[in-house]
């Protein structure tokens, strides 16, 4: 049985969970409080001693990270779509997969953090200008392409959504972003399609 620790206003574990319903695929939740600092207890630490949400356990195996869970999931229960091999459409994924871990975390999800979770280590007016930024170049890239990588849904998609869907949690409006909000519908479209606390 496969097993998400998971809290339920975390975008990375949604990321997971998003895709593990868009496989349909079984699993089970299991929670960790973050409030009570469950992430940095000794047996926490045994599966990711970063101590850090998600993890994915897949009978004895236990995998550590949003991007590299997605890479799992679609290789492993996927077909070709949502992951190819080949040299081009695979580089053009991981585009935005190494996006979501940088341009999107410093932006949105940095700003989401400091104004939701009060996290005042956070330099709000960066992550202002940097969610602006990117959701600027993310919005003339969809201007011409329905999907983030290729011609239909890849984890490049999946990995880059919850935040950029959350931006309002952290005060970035998305209206002027037409191109953007068209996508997040698109995806809120696709079967199997699974919502969390703040994206309905
Ligand atoms: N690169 C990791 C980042 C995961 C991450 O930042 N998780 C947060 C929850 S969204 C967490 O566990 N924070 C607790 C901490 O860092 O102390 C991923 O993509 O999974």
């Amino acid at each position: 049985m496969i097993k998400l620790y998971n809290h339920e206003i975390s975008g990375n574990c949604y990321k997971v969970q998003l895709m593990l319903s868009l496989l349909g695929l079984e699993y089970e939740l299991v929670r960790v409080d973050l409030m009570k600092g469950e992430h940095r207890t000794p047996e926490f630490l045994q599966i990711n001693p970063f101590g850090q949400i998600p993890v994915l356990t897949d009978g004895d195996i236990a995998l550590q990270d949003a991007q590299a869970i997605l890479v799992y999931l679609a290789r492993r229960y996927g077909n070709e779509d949502w992951l190819p091999l080949d040299a081009e459409p695979m580089s053009r994924i991981m585009r935005w997969l190494s996006t979501a871990t940088g341009e999107i975390r410093q932006g949105p999800e940095s700003a989401r953090l400091y104004h939701l979770l009060q996290v005042q280590s956070i330099n709000i007016e960066t992550a202002t200008k940097k969610s602006e930024n990117i959701l600027k170049i993310l919005d003339q890239h969809l201007a011409e392409n329905n999907w983030l990588a290729l011609g239909r849904p890849t984890i490049a998609d999946i990995a880059c959504f919850p935040y950029v869907v959350l931006a309002p949690d952290g005060k970035i409006s998305l209206y002027p972003y037409t191109n953007v909000r068209a996508w997040i519908e698109r995806i809120k479209n696709l079967p199997g399609f699974v919502g969390m606390v703040g994206i309905k």
